[in-house]
């Protein structure tokens, strides 16, 4: 039996739980026109399934291929994603606990800046093709939650 390339992309599509979309090898969901600040994001990832949360986006190429999705198929619009520095100015961590790699390739030029010593959460940056930018928490963006346990290899 051979699988068309309809089918394989049905096996795609199966290999995450909705409301999650398979991207790269992981599975994450997009909230479109639904946007808050980041916390209320991540409180509301939380809700989508046991162990899901705002995405970890710790790999250079995940990163170009969340943001080319989000050109795609949501507006290019800024989105949150899982890392601050909420808990020590500087120091920015994932949600998952491990550190974020400064500068390039993954930061939009003289970013993080902190600007006006309000800015602690981190998201996929509209202005920049997608690159790390730190912002005032508050604002008001999408976000792409991740749901690790139907990561598939
Ligand atoms: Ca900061
Ligand atoms: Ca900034």
């Amino acid at each position: 039996m051979t699988l068309s390339p309809w089918n394989h992309i049905l096996a795609a599509y199966r290999a995450c739980d909705l409301p999650f979309e398979l991207v790269g090898s992981g599975c994450f969901y997009f909230s479109d026109n639904l946007a808050m600040g980041w916390d209320s994001a991540r409180t509301f990832c939380k809700s989508l399934a046991a162990g899901a949360d705002l995405a970890v986006v710790a790999d250079c190429n995940l990163m170009h291929l969340l943001w080319n999705h989000i050109l795609a198929a949501y507006n290019g619009s800024n989105h949150w994603i899982g890392a601050t520095d909420q808990h020590e100015e500087g120091m920015w961590v994932w949600v998952d606990g491990t550190a974020v790699t400064m500068g390039t390739p993954f930061w939009k030029y003289e970013e993080p800046n902190n600007l006006h010593e309000d800015e602690h959460c981190l998201h996929l940056n509209a202005s920049s093709n997608g690159y790390f930018n730190d912002a005032n928490c508050t604002l008001v963006y999408s976000f792409i939650c991740q749901d690790p346990l139907t990561q598939v290899s």
